[in-house]
């Protein structure tokens, strides 16, 4: 629970226009090949992302931490040097095609808000802490909100070093070879709140017209890796009673994950994403298929319900078919409820600058997640133009851009206390 400080003042908002320049020039970074951007984890490109972001903050006058994920966090000094710093952030690492505002506008919009205070010459209380989480996505090395998840105490740091992409090169060794290994103990820190600001990543705010989402929860995830085996054979002279098709397998499990989810409606989605068969010839039956299942629902007995019925049903399938199968989690979180302090904080600030906002449960998972579980969180979203996110196309307003960043702004400020 964070107490109040004193309330910025409604006309005291960031400069919109800097925002919105800082999230062209890091979309230079690492472009995609539809005009988004592909700057995965621990790439050549998310280390020069991450080049920029340090230079910036230095240019605030923010001294850098760094942890021994990668995580950076740079610190704004408060008045008051044994008051638990507010943290504010999110995550510079995208999907291979991703969008230019996924994780990033929670990154620099925090960054915007000290060189706000910085302009006004306004000191807070507590200190401030603008945070870059390593490998949010989980796009390259599953599974997501890794170095939050080992900050958070969720996930074992040694396990996370481990973990390998499809090239088979692990986190801990491309962490080193983008030279962004710190030496400071992950977990550490100490946090007085955690504010992070997302674009909404699907539909409603935008539909209902709302300018803020009041994020109050966050559903749980499943990601379950399914490997099935069946035998190669030729696709044109084998006939279709003696074949072991793995392909065929990953078809009727895709299909019933779809049904699965649609049959738990409200609050429930259900979808394969990442899926590959093998050796991946025309002309070959796939004797093997690797593949991920993604679930998720705000309601913890129905996500688990969900997890049940694929690992009941899925081997059925496998077992008509005549192929191998294993299922291994392979990322979860349950459903989250944000602090109700650091809401109420997200919401009084919406109101007191006069935008319209709404209740929303995050359908995405974030770094919040975690972070929820060691110190009060909540999140601010805003609007994306027709839902679209983990896409190229991703886009949002500079309107919409500011409008996020000024309530993040305001709770941030007043959780971290102006210091008249
Ligand atoms: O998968 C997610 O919800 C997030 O984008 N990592
Ligand atoms: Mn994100
Ligand atoms: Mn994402």
């Amino acid at each position: 629970m964070t107490a109040a400080m004193t309330a910025p003042g409604e006309n005291l908002k960031i400069d919109s226009g800097r925002l919105w320049d800082s999230l062209m020039q890091m979309a230079k970074i690492g472009p995609g090949v539809a005009g988004g951007n592909n700057r995965q984890a621990l790439t050549d490109e998310d280390a020069e992302g991450r080049a920029l972001f340090q230079r910036w903050c230095e240019d605030a006058g923010l001294t850098m931490g760094l942890d021994q994920m990668g995580t950076m966090f740079a610190r704004r000094e408060g008045t008051d040097p044994d008051a638990l710093p507010v943290y504010v952030g999110s995550h510079l690492d995208t999907q291979p095609t991703g969008g230019k505002y996924d994780g990033v506008l929670g990154v620099l919009g925090g960054l915007e808000l000290i060189r706000t205070l910085n302009d006004l010459n306004i000191k807070t209380r507590h200190p401030i802490v603008v945070t870059n989480w390593t490998n949010e996505e989980g796009s390259r090395f599953a599974p997501p909100m890794l170095a939050s998840g080992v900050f958070s105490g969720m996930h074992e740091q040694e396990w996370a070093y481990t973990r390998t992409d499809a090239d088979g090169l692990s986190y801990g060794d491309e962490l080193v070879r983008v030279g962004w290994k710190g030496d400071e103990p992950v977990g550490a820190r100490k946090m007085h709140a955690f504010f992070e600001l997302h674009i909404e990543q699907g539909p409603i705010l935008e539909a209902e017209g709302k300018q803020i989402g009041v994020v109050t929860h966050g559903q749980g995830l499943w990601w379950l890796e399914v490997t099935l085996t069946g035998k190669e054979a030729h696709t044109g002279s084998t006939p279709m009673n003696m074949r072991l098709n793995a392909g065929l397998g990953m078809a009727r499990i895709t299909e019933l994950v779809h049904q699965i989810a649609m049959a738990a409606q409200p609050n429930a989605v259900g979808a394969v994403g990442q899926a590959n068969v093998y050796p991946n010839s025309r002309n070959v039956i796939p004797s093997k298929a690797l593949f991920t299942i993604d679930i998720r629902s705000p309601d913890l007995e129905k996500l688990t319900e969900m997890r049940a019925q694929i690992e009941a049903e899925a081997p059925i399938i496998a077992q008509e078919l005549g192929l191998g199968i294993s299922i291994k989690p392979v990322g979860h979180f349950d459903p989250v409820t944000f602090d109700a302090g650091c809401v109420t904080a997200v919401r009084a600030a919406a109101d007191r600058l006069g935008l319209s906002h709404m209740n929303i449960v995050s359908g995405a998972g974030h770094d919040a997640c975690w972070i929820n579980r060691v110190a009060p969180t909540a999140m601010v979203m805003c609007p994306c133009v027709d839902g679209l996110s983990h896409n190229e196309a991703e886009e949002i307003s500079q309107e919409w851009a500011a409008a996020g960043a000024n309530v993040l702004f305001h709770a941030v400020v007043e959780t971290a206390g102006i210091v008249e």
